[in-house]
């Protein structure tokens, strides 16, 4: 059960419109005087009159309109503790009367704060109360002013300093206030367009609450929408924030979360706003007993959302620093890796035995807050000696020149982040490192890894001044670089020496599609230079029908185009039209912006096409919906062993719309009619490993069910294009199946460079895709899944290949090979018709 539904639920939000004054009537002496006067008189004066009227309207419609524009609606969030007050049960309930009491109390006595500043009192409108809390009583409130633009950096000014104004309130008030806190509110949440609902919730010991964005996990969250949660603990308790799915668009200018120390959205009181997808460690601890979490969205683009789980925790003292000795260690910043509290101040002394040196190693680090400057570092930062360091950073070292070492952490009260991991090491002086590369940074690094390609160091040191040896590129900007990264696409030197001369056009040519160089100037110069039409290709005018090739798209009546991948792009490229027909597929209903090995879960409905293929009851093998009763799968998934006949389709069961193996409720059954492997598979070199098969009843395509696209046979994937894999298989070599569905974003590799580090076992129904540094891939239970290539104009995802095999999983220089379905288009049209 959503645990926020039992909470009193309330739209305090009033939409206070300027009021209108209008100007005094017009002297009516003046028009007495006209009485009596001859007829070419009053006929003037009517003319004079008329005129006077319409000026006078055209000033009193200036003086609404326009000088009213420039009025701007700011409303203040402000927080106040009333000394003399002591807080009772009904504080909690904005219908009670004890809240309605306490909060008029509040108002009057901001009105009469306000009243006593003239630029304040011109352009106060209103206060509404939010909540009260514990301590004595804090009142949390909105104090909304019309304020021309002129005068908004002086009246934000007045309102910063506003607790000296308060000392001047009349005796006749009961309240005693102090610890006033104001800030103008996040100018995204003034609109008054905005949807806006406020929940509020006591968390009970013990057990969580969950909170979750509107129509999650099922539909996107609404356009437009302001949702608040008021979370309370009690007293002597604080709030755990935990997000255990979190989802919105990438751009916080659009869609955001924002938490705060605070009921009611300070901006001095704010600890993080976020956005995009997060897939780890995403918890927040409140510093008292509230929080306030705001959802806040636009129009621009909807996405899956949030779902967190709130819960108290006793309130202890943060304890962190000390003294660490011995000759390494490690530390972290408090609640690592969740995000550090605000206002935490850590000393760490590290001690080493005498003689030796300190080297401190911050593994992770993130102290990012908006209007901090990473020189500076005035807000949250950590510092060794003089040093202060904050932002964001993999390779943080810093080394002392004696066996002591002080490193302080400090946070101040807005705007959290996840800190730092931390180790320390003794280091000999006349020796830093034994038998290993001493990088500029003072990292040690193993001696063949110097030279390398590799940035080792992380400062590059490593790689500098290098002699490049036969199997290296040389770099012109000094680096080398493994030669089978020559040519394949990436620009590793940085400088772009390993992409040029490639065997195939020269920098000022243009490459064809059929590989001819043609001079850069005949591209779109109306000519069909390269024979194939591909100079001609996409030049803003309509495609032009060429002599059919390999390389050309073949449209339904046979004529062929030279456009590049002109399926499902949006343009209509064919004369019949028949490139833009069947693009029912590969759309993403639910979207981010990024196991499978080096992954992160997938959001629930991201990959719609996505198939667990089940074996009593356990997943054997990925597979990618293709139309509403056929799917593609790997062949050397569907071959007989022992114990099993995968070959026959009673042994199958097909989940679709699965995100966690954990909940397969929720997920469409569907039993198999036949499979399908392809003839020529070989189980010794895996060539055509591919298979079809055929379920015993259609699917309904919904959100999270719904089919890929199938490239055509001359659909070009090239080099160095991203990529997704997708899967349930295991997060490590020889490791477990994942549970929750994976994905990984990784690049399509030159055919010939992968052949040389495939040893030459690829045949040309093979592709690569991987990263080369290692570490994410494909594994074990993946096979037969999808190659998801996202083609950009038409926002169409197709199915490039069909996981394969590779050397063990994610190993450096050892990409995942995938069968590449555009070979088998032809194939799967004979056998299934789609
Ligand atoms: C497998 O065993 C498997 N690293 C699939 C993909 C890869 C390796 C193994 C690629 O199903």
């Amino acid at each position: 059960m959503d645990a926020m539904d039992t909470g009193p639920r309330y739209t305090p939000d009033h939409e206070l419109e300027m009021a209108v004054q209008f100007l005094p009537a017009s002297d009516s002496k003046k028009l007495e005087k006209r009485k009596g006067l001859g007829k070419l008189t009053i006929v003037l004066s009517a003319v004079a009159f008329a005129f006077i009227l319409s000026l006078i309207i055209g000033l009193l419609l200036w003086h609404y309109h326009l000088r009213g524009e420039a009025n701007i609606k700011k409303i203040y969030a402000g927080s106040m503790r009333l000394t003399n007050q002591a807080f009772v049960n009904g504080y909690e309930n904005p219908n009670s009367t004890e809240f309605k009491d306490l909060a008029s109390q509040v108002v009057s006595q901001l009105n009469e704060i306000y009243y006593k500043e003239p630029k304040l009192r011109k352009n106060y409108i209103s206060s509404t109360v939010q909540a009260f809390s514990e301590g004595s009583v804090i009142a949390y409130y909105l104090s909304e002013f019309h304020v021309p633009e002129k005068d908004q950096v002086e009246v934000d000014r007045i309102i910063s300093s506003i607790d000296k104004l308060q000392g001047r309130t009349g005796s006749s008030s009961r309240l005693l206030i102090d610890a006033i806190n104001y800030s103008a509110l996040d100018s995204r949440m003034v609109s008054s367009t905005k949807q806006s609902t406020r929940y509020a919730q006591h968390l009970q010991p013990n057990v969580a609450s969950v909170i979750e964005s509107p129509g999650f996990p099922n539909y996107p969250y609404p356009s437009n929408t302001m949702v608040q949660w008021e979370l309370r603990a009690d007293p002597g308790y604080i709030i755990k924030l935990e997000f255990e799915s979190f989802s919105l668009e990438e751009n916080c200018k659009n869609d955001f979360v924002k938490v705060y120390d605070s009921l009611v959205a300070i901006e001095s009181r704010v600890l993080n706003e976020i956005c995009g997808v997060f897939s780890d460690h995403l918890t927040f601890h409140s510093s008292g007993n509230v929080m306030l979490v705001t959802l806040v969205t636009n129009d621009v683009m909807n996405f899956p959302g949030f779902r967190a789980r709130a819960t108290q925790v006793p309130l202890s003292t943060t304890t962190c620093g000390g003294i660490l000795t011995g000759n390494s260690g490690t530390f972290t910043s408090p609640k690592y890796p969740d995000f550090y509290p605000q206002l935490t101040q850590c000393e760490w002394t590290i001690r080493v035995p005498q003689g030796k040196f300190v080297k401190v190693v911050f593994d992770k680090f993130r102290m990012v807050e908006p209007g901090q400057s990473n020189s500076v570092c005035q807000k949250d930062y950590v510092e060794i000696g003089t040093r202060k360091m904050c932002g964001t950073s993999s390779n943080l070292m810093e080394a002392s020149q004696s066996n002591e070492m002080t490193v302080k952490f400090i946070s101040d009260s807005s705007y959290v982040d996840r800190g730092f991991s931390a180790t320390y090491t003794a280091y000999e002086p006349s020796d830093p490192c034994p038998l290993m590369f001493l990088c500029a940074n003072k990292r040690c690094i193993k001696p063949v890894q110097k030279c390398d390609g590799w940035n080792d160091c992380g400062d590059s040191s490593d790689e500098k001044n290098c002699q490049c040896g036969a199997t290296q590129v040389s770099c012109k900007n000094g680096f080398c670089k493994p030669m089978f990264w020559k040519c394949d696409g990436i620009n590793d030197c940085g400088d772009n020496t390993d992409e040029e001369n490639c065997g195939v056009c020269k920098p000022d040519e243009f490459t064809c599609a059929n590989d001819h160089c043609v001079s850069m100037k005949m591209r779109c110069d109306g000519q069909n230079d390269c024979d194939d039409g591909s100079d001609e290709a996409t030049c803003g005018k309509e495609a032009i029908d060429v002599p059919c090739t390999d390389k050309t798209y073949k449209c339904k009546n046979n004529k062929c185009v030279n456009s590049l991948n002109p399926e499902c792009d949006g343009v209509k490229d064919c004369s019949d039209g028949s490139d833009e027909q069947n693009c029912d597929c590969g759309k993403q209903y639910t979207k981010s912006a990024g196991r499978i090995v080096g992954g992160q879960d997938a959001v629930d409905g991201e990959w719609p096409w996505q198939v667990s293929l089940q074996v009593r009851g356990s997943h054997v093998c990925g597979a990618s919906i293709i139309s509403d009763s056929w799917i593609v799968t790997a062949a050397h998934c569907v071959q007989d062993d022992t114990k099993t006949r995968y070959s026959q389709p009673q042994t199958w069961e097909a989940y679709f719309g699965l995100h966690t193996q954990k909940d397969k409720s929720k997920a469409e059954k569907r039993n198999l009619k036949q499979v399908i492997a392809h003839p020529s598979y070989n189980t010794y070199t895996f060539d055509y490993d591919m298979a079809l098969m055929e379920l015993d009843r259609p699917l309904t395509f919904g959100n999270k069910i719904r089919p890929i696209c199938l490239p055509s046979p001359s659909y070009s994937f090239p080099a160095g294009k991203s990529v997704w894999i997708t899967g349930w298989g295991a997060t490590k070599e020889g490791g477990f199946a994942a549970t929750v569905l994976q994905k990984a974003e990784v690049r399509l590799i030159n055919e010939t460079v992968c052949n040389n580090l495939m040893n030459g076992l690829l045949t040309s129904r093979m592709m690569c895709a991987g990263v080369l540094t290692g570490g994410v891939d494909a594994c074990q239970g993946d096979s037969g899944g999808p190659l998801n290539s996202l083609n950009a104009p038409g926002g169409h995802t197709f199915l490039a290949g069909v996981v394969s095999w590779g050397d063990g999983c994610a190993r450096r220089n050892k990409p995942g090979i995938y069968t590449t379905v555009s070979k088998f288009r032809g194939w799967i049209k004979e056998r299934t018709g789609v």
